[in-house]
């Protein structure tokens, strides 16, 4: 699908003539973010341009600035879905996060401070049991510049937990409370300003299951979408903050899942197989954006509305809000890509796109080619 979207814009660069490509890009508003979908179409696309002169008649030299180095920067490590919690009673639960802040590449090329909960965007799952006794330590990373602290939506009390576990580096704080109600719940970061650190990376997920447990699945995945603001350009190579005017704004240069833009494509996509029953955690951290979340090529079987306890069966699309989740599950009838986005496809340019490999045979009952149509994906 990627390598289709570069082909339509080698295609719409033929059609105009000989535009430049950053005006091609600008053009389709693809500037920049063209860099992970196809190094051949985007080489030098993120190069930069020396503003005009504000006066023909006062020229007026401004320098190039040179992109800082993002050498020896990767992208951030995906977290791992928590084990099923069973049948078990409930229990005191103890639970560490540590607060990083952490450079890292939000797009190729393109490096971003994020703020994260122990290295990872979302954080890492956070699975217990209704009527758990969850007992929470919040550490702040020596090396960070920033407080922190967090407010779990799981949480029945005054600022979910935010106003005290605010931590400043090295320091660490401890909450205890009491899982009262099942669902999947966004945690966050709280401290001013909230947006910032939100969308600097700052939210995972809560899962507290009910009594016996979720049903069994195949596979569990853990997915969650974020928006993302940064100075300068997007796709602009090299390192860059946050920008709280364009946050503000509402007008992110990237909505991602999981960190990154293909950040879960790729060697990096989900994987499972023919047969198999899926379940997707899948949460919204924003800070701005609600997402129609979809994936191509599938009907999710059910979905817990708002990750509450009332169940939708033959959902094709499902609202999730900031600070909001859902549970979806279906089966893979059919071997493919499969491609998770929001369904907001303009955000699709941005980032929002995963894809979940499935490996099996054929199944022409369910769907077969009959007379192909052309290729995209295959070239000229
Ligand atoms: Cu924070």
């Amino acid at each position: 699908m990627i390598e289709n979207m570069i082909r339509t814009t080698a295609r719409l660069r033929e059609l105009n003539g000989p535009l430049t490509r950053r005006e091609v890009f600008r053009r389709l508003g693809l500037a920049g973010v063209a860099v992970p979908m196809g190094a051949a179409v985007l080489a030098g696309c993120g190069k930069r341009e020396t503003a005009p002169a504000s006066a023909a008649s006062t020229p007026i030299t401004v320098p190039t600035p040179a992109a800082e180095s993002v050498a020896g920067l990767m992208r951030l490590p995906l977290p791992e879905v928590a084990p099923p919690v069973g049948g078990r009673d409930a229990q005191l639960v103890e639970v560490e996060l540590e607060t990083i802040e952490v450079e890292a590449l939000i797009d190729d090329g393109v490096a971003y401070t994020f703020w994260t909960y122990g290295g990872t965007v979302p954080g890492p799952m956070i699975r217990v049991r209704q009527g758990d006794t969850v007992e929470l330590t919040l550490k702040n990373n020596p090396n960070n510049k920033t407080p922190h602290n967090i407010d779990l939506h799981a949480v029945t009390g005054p600022g979910g937990g935010a106003k005290f576990t605010v931590v400043n580096p090295g320091g660490s704080a401890t909450i205890r409370f009491k899982a009262l109600n099942p669902g999947v719940y966004v945690y966050h970061c709280a401290v001013p300003p909230i947006p910032m650190h939100i969308s600097s990376g700052m939210y995972g997920l809560i899962v507290v299951e009910p009594p016996g447990g979720l049903p069994p699945v195949d596979r569990e995945f853990y997915v969650m979408q974020g928006d993302f603001y940064l100075d300068g350009q997007r796709g602009q190579p090299g390192r860059h903050g946050f920008s709280l005017e364009k946050c503000l704004a509402e007008q992110p240069d990237y909505v991602v899942f999981n960190g990154s833009v293909g950040s879960l494509t790729g060697e990096r996509a989900l994987q499972a197989k023919v047969g198999e029953r899926v379940r997707i955690f899948f949460g919204v951290g924003g800070v701005n954006l609600t997402s129609s979340f979809h994936v191509i090529g599938e009907i999710f079987d059910r979905v817990a509305l708002e990750a509450g306890s009332l169940w939708a069966e033959n959902v094709q699309t499902t609202s999730v809000p900031p600070g909001g989740a859902t549970i979806v599950e279906f089966t893979f009838e059919v071997p493919g890509d499969y491609v998770m986005v929001d369904h907001a496809l303009g955000r699709l340019l941005k980032g929002a796109s995963g894809v979940i490999h499935v490996e099996g045979p054929e199944n022409p009952e369910v769907f077969e080619v009959v007379v192909p149509g052309v290729n995209l994906s295959s070239g000229h």
